[in-house]
Parts: structure tokens; C-alpha cells; sequence
């Protein structure tokens, strides 16, 4: 299997550490590109329409993405445990839409500074997503630390690769502020061997 990857994506360093975590790394091959909304990888483009890392070439089959089916589809192929069947299966699913969420937000915030010129750049639109970030981040310090506290899922994965993104691109921000519990969190979460071996270059 072939990885359409970029170091810097949080999308694509949730796959990464899916396969680090599954002890699965030599199952599929990273082929590093360079793509922006505004100039598509054309590999990536015949590969996923959309022209969105991460995407999953396969042997045999369509090719996978968005990132959720991904991770999804690795975790059943190595009979990985990241996405927990019976009681808490909602919770999970729920606590990882919101750490792609804040991806979501944090990215577009990324690409408003760095892709579009800056005569058409809206300063009301970064903090209207900041804004969304800053309520999710509040309520994951203050009803999703026992959850967080469980046995690994793939939602601690997404919503550390989440927070790193956002030590990665808007430091300045200084996401930690009123959310001690989430920092402590994220602090031994980032220690994780797969944590470790996925970090993006320097900004
Ligand atoms: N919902 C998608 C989002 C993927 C995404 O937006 N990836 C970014 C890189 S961080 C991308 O490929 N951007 C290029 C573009 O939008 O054309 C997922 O979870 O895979």
C-alpha cells in the first residue's frame, strides 16, 4: 500500500502514528508530495479527486481517504483495537470528530495566512475559527479528560495530532492557557514512541 503523505499534514501524521501504534509501519509505503489547494500534486489528483492528503493506495480496491476511513479500514485490516465496538464506541467517534475538527479550523486558518494573497486575507475569518478552537479545546479540558484518560483510541490519536498542529503552526496562541488538564495530557501524550517518530520538520 502506498501512503500519499506530507510531514507537516495532521491529517496524514494520524495515519502515521495508526501504523506506529499497530506496530504495522513496513505495511505501506509513504510517497512524499508537495500540494496546496492552489497547486495539486498530479498523482495526487488521479488518486483522490479531491486532491487531499492523506490518501490510501491499495494492491486491489479504490483508493482510500479521507483520513477517518483510513484509519478506519488499517485498523480492521491489523485487527487494531483504536475503534472500541461496544459501550463508549459514540463517545470515541465523537471525541475524534472533534480533534479533526480542530484540524479543520486550524488548517484553514494556516492556509488563509500562507496561501492567499494578503489583500484577500480576513482577519474576522482566522478568528472565527480560532474561535471554534478555543470553545472545543475548552470543552475537551473540561468533560473529556476521563475519556481521555482510557485506554489509547484513535481519538487520543486525533486530538493529539490535533493540539501538536497546533504547537506546529500557532505557538503564539498559546493553546495551553486555561487548559492545564489537556496540556498535562497532551505533555505524556507526545512522548509516545509514534508521537516521537512522526514529528513535522521545523515550521
Ligand atoms: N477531511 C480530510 C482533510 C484532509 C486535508 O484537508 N488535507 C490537507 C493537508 S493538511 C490537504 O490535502 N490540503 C490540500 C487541499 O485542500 O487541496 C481528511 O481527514 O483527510
Amino acid at each position: 500500500m502506498k501512503l500519499f503523505h506530507s510531514p507537516a499534514s495532521p491529517y496524514v501524521r494520524k495515519v502515521v502514528v495508526l501504523l506506529h501504534e499497530l506496530e504495522k509501519t513496513e505495511a505501506v509505503a509513504l510517497e512524499t508530495i508537495t500540494t496546496t489547494a492552489f497547486a495539486s500534486d498530479e498523482a495526487l489528483k488521479a488518486a483522490n479527486p479531491l486532491g487531499r492528503i492523506p490518501a490510501l493506495e491499495r494492491a486491489e480496491g479504490a483508493t482510500l481517504y479521507d483520513s477517518r476511513v483510513i484509519t478506519s479500514y488499517l485498523n480492521d485490516l491489523f485487527g487494531g483495537t483504536l475503534y472500541p465496538q461496544g459501550s463508549g464506541r459514540w463517545e470515541t467517534l465523537t471525541l475524534e470528530a472533534t480533534g479533526d475538527g480542530i484540524m479543520d479550523s486550524a488548517v484553514s486558518m494556516s492556509y488563509e495566512k500562507r496561501l492567499r494573497p494578503e489583500a484577500e486575507q480576513s482577519d474576522a475569518w482566522v478568528e472565527a475559527q480560532w474561535s471554534k478552537i478555543s470553545r472545543a479545546l475548552s470543552v475537551l479540558n473540561t468533560r473529556w479528560m476521563s475519556h481521555l484518560s482510557g485506554p489509547l483510541t484513535m481519538a487520543h490519536i486525533s486530538v493529539g495530532c490535533a493540539l501538536s498542529y497546533l504547537d506546529f503552526r500557532h505557538g503564539p496562541r498559546n493553546w495551553r492557557q486555561g487548559n492545564e488538564a489537556l496540556a498535562a495530557w497532551h505533555q505524556a501524550f507526545d512522548s509516545r514512541p509514534s508521537m516521537q517518530a512522526s514529528r513535522p520538520p521545523d515550521a
